[in-house]
């Protein structure tokens, strides 16, 4: 699949800081050391709705990221995924009477809009489930020959009790796994499996349904959590520096994914850092295509509403807390962006370089979106009540802010 446009990332004057991230796997922040080339991977939407300010938020979260090492002059190798073909997408395709390939494609189209809209870098490798189908069969033959994997009614399960690792993402006791996983597309109920975790790597091709030519596993579709593994190993290599997504995502999605990929390939991790981004809520309740209490970025652009504002409700609030979508959210951005480019708006002001500083610490720092806006305030607040005499300042500021913030002035 092609991916959108990457706006330009300007260079800024002296040294960009390593990251220091939280880790869900270890609870705790590790400073991340990705050598010249960073390889980071993001899960991507499942196209049957439109992008919301949660999805926006999690991609926001992994953009930073990227920002930050692109300040230490490292390369950045992103890989990004389409959930293609999936129970929900099905569903709604029936549901609506229309096609599912269209659907998926009309709303992967608006999600790459939207994504170029906010300036989210694109990754390198944007593959879609279904391409990557013929990678993903002969991934699930190696597990079934190496005795990870079982058949149940034509239907094939992966063990989780063959990685020894398994477990050490999510960190969950085994009854919370079990409520995630039938929450969020296992079958804990299903007779006879071996555990009641082991999640599907080949589901039997279903009467009414899409199917593909799976070889020895007969025609059917890959479960989801294969999918990632595939496209990850085969476009970034096991220990990968970065696995992202939303907090939702943690179990049982990379959880499974980690141990697919370890059986797989004897090697241990899958990737150094699991990175989670909180929750946004609508109405006090997480924002989800299920239950349809959403706020579109699409919706608020053809409103009018700038992309650098959003990008600024976006980035007040810290990646790793859950929070509240609210008009004030968005008011309290606009808001920002006219101070903001007020202070831009002359050739000269106050000295910048200090700024710069502040701003690369507070992102090396567990991605403090907060604390490097609380610093342009700052700067912002008094260029615009005193001013100042230093040449290129104010684009200075700009150049920075659209480095590391992604926020166009
Ligand atoms: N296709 C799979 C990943 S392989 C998937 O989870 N798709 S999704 O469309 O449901 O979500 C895309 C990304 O947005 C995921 O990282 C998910 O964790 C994140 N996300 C979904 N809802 C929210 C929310 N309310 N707040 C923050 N992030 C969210
Ligand atoms: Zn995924």
């Amino acid at each position: 699949m092609h991916a959108w446009p990457a706006s330009e990332v300007p260079a800024l004057p002296g040294k960009g800081r390593d990251l220091r991230i939280h880790d869900t796997a270890t609870g705790g922040r590790i400073t991340l050391d990705p050598g010249p080339v960073a390889r980071i991977y993001v899960c991507g939407i499942t196209p049957y709705d439109a992008t919301h300010m949660g999805h926006a938020a999690t991609y926001n979260a992994f953009d930073l990221v990227q920002r930050v090492w692109l300040d230490t002059k490292r390369q950045v190798h992103y890989v990004q995924n389409v959930t293609d073909v999936d129970d929900p997408l099905l569903e709604r395709a029936v549901r609506d009477g229309q096609d599912w390939t269209e659907l998926a494609e009309r709303e992967t189209a608006l999600f790459r809009e939207d994504m170029t809209a906010l300036r989210m870098l694109p990754p390198k490798h944007y593959i879609g489930a279904v391409e990557a189908i013929p990678g993903i069969v002969p991934l699930v033959e190696r597990l079934r020959d190496a005795g990870a994997a079982y058949e149940l009614d034509g239907d094939v399960y992966f063990s989780v009790e063959t990685d020894p690792h398994f477990g050490g993402v999510s960190n969950l006791d085994a009854e919370a796994m079990r409520l995630l996983s039938a929450e969020r597309g296992g079958d804990p109920e299903r007779p006879d499996k071996k555990n009641p975790l082991d999640p599907m790597l080949w589901m039997a091709a279903r009467e009414g349904e899409p199917s593909w030519d799976g070889a020895s596993l007969g025609p059917g579709r890959p479960g989801w959590h294969i999918e990632c593994v595939a496209i990850a190993l085969d476009h970034l290599g096991m220990g990968f520096d970065v696995q992202g997504g939303g907090s939702d995502l943690a179990f049982p999605h990379h959880e499974m994914g980690a141990s697919h990929a370890q059986v797989l390939t004897g090697e241990y991790p899958f990737a150094q850092a699991y990175v989670h981004a909180g929750m946004v809520a609508l109405d006090g309740e997480k924002m989800s295509k299920s239950k349809g209490n959403l706020v579109f970025v699409s919706k608020l652009r053809h409103d009018g509403v700038d992309p650098a504002a959003i990008r600024l409700a976006l980035l007040s609030h810290h990646y790793r807390s859950d929070w509240e979508w609210t008009d004030q959210v968005l008011a309290d951005a606009v808001e920002r962006l006219g101070r903001w480019r007020a202070a831009v708006s002359r050739p000269d002001g106050l000295p910048a370089e200090a700024l710069v500083e502040e701003v690369r610490e507070a992102l090396a720092d567990d991605l403090d979106a907060p604390a490097a806006l609380a610093a342009v305030d700052r700067w912002a607040e008094r260029q615009n009540a005193e001013g100042g005499t230093d040449e290129g300042a104010p684009g200075l500021v700009s150049r920075t802010v659209d480095a590391l913030l992604g926020v166009a002035l």
